[in-house]
């Protein structure tokens, strides 16, 4: 909250975010309804969420934004980066000794701009981080503070094949609660109808993707299963985007390796800290930290989708990035 904010103003405007959800279209969610906000689902909640960050959210041009689709390889892009911005002082060779990605969750350090009741966590807590500051969104490019934007923070996006998402999702929302199981016919009902969190997903993909080609400087797209195909190569285009590029001499000492090595799906969840115990690591509740780590692997819709539900998803995908020069 704004210091010069009255008590007032600030009840006041969350009246009016309530009253503004209240007017939203509403259809059914994953667990509860989600409403149509500026042309993407998501819950009450995190509408206001989103409404609130568009007010208080003080972008610094610094700041790095790491955004995308919910299972598309946030946790991953995540701990990429902070090994990277951060390797003059976490050093990542040999075994990484004292690394913090050892001892904490990719979650918990690089935190998501919006929650799923960010009134309850002021926006205050994300000014208390010392610049330059790694901050995660799922937010679709459109729902981004504009004020992000017009400082000119730099914003890496990562995509992932649309039903290997489907399928990472319906395995995360059965795995982190027992009390609503969702059938995976009604998973790919909503998803494939634009109707899952965040969704739809192509016009996900479509926001990031465009904008990344109008600003190819301060925008990357990434491309999940590009990354896994060659995570080398993709780890020094991160690093020279993030504005810390690999010296000739850390590549010759294997310094890019080490850093994929750390970060790899295999190194991660095989960690205490990311296979056991619960937490509350995106702010909406407790849930089992291994819930993010389930197999990290390319195509695993094959073991879960019919050939009928993978052609129609394709179709749908196919027919809606039609043009943008983006597939997959
Ligand atoms: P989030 O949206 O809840 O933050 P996110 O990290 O985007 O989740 O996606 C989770 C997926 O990334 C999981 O995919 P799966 O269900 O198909 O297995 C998870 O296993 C995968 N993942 C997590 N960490 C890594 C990693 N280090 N390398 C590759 N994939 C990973």
């Amino acid at each position: 909250m704004d210091p010069t904010q009255t008590k007032s103003s600030v009840d006041n405007a969350a009246e009016e975010r309530e009253r503004l959800v209240s007017t939203l279209p509403i259809r059914e969610g994953f667990w509860k309804p989600y409403v149509l906000y500026r042309g993407f689902w998501v819950s009450p909640q995190v509408a206001k969420s989103v409404m609130l960050l568009q007010d208080e959210f003080k972008p610094r041009a610094d700041d790095i934004i790491l955004a995308a689709c919910p299972k598309s390889g946030t946790t991953w892009l995540k701990a990429l980066a902070f090994t990277l911005v951060n390797r003059s002082r976490h050093a990542v060779a040999g075994d990484a000794d004292g690394h913090p990605l050892l001892v904490n969750s990719p979650h918990d350090l690089v935190p998501f701009i919006e929650k799923p009741d960010r009134e309850l966590y002021p926006v205050a807590e994300l000014e208390a981080l010392a610049s330059p500051r790694l901050l995660a969104t799922h937010m679709p490019f459109t729902l981004l503070p504009a004020s992000i934007s017009a400082v000119g923070s730099r914003v890496v996006y990562i995509s992932r094949e649309p039903k290997d998402v489907l399928v990472s999702l319906w395995h995360y929302l059965n795995s982190v609660s027992k009390d609503h199981f969702i059938k995976l016919e009604k998973a790919f009902e909503l998803f494939s109808e634009g109707g899952s969190y965040f969704g739809p997903v192509w016009d996900h993909y479509l926001g990031y993707w465009k904008q990344s080609i109008a600003e190819p400087d301060r925008v990357l797209f990434l491309k999940y299963e590009e990354m896994m195909a060659d995570p080398v190569k993709h780890v020094k285009t991160l690093a020279e985007f993030l504005g810390v590029p690999f010296t000739v001499d850390e590549v010759d000492a294997g310094a890019v390796e080490q850093v994929v090595d750390l970060c790899s799906f295999q190194k991660l969840k095989n960690l205490p800290v990311n296979s056991s115990g619960t937490s509350n690591l995106a702010g909406w509740m407790p849930m089992e930290k291994s819930s993010y780590f389930r197999n990290g692997t390319v195509g695993d819709w094959a073991n879960h989708l019919t050939q009928e539900m993978a052609y129609k998803l394709d179709t749908i995908v196919q027919e809606k990035l039609k043009g943008s020069g983006l597939a997959f």
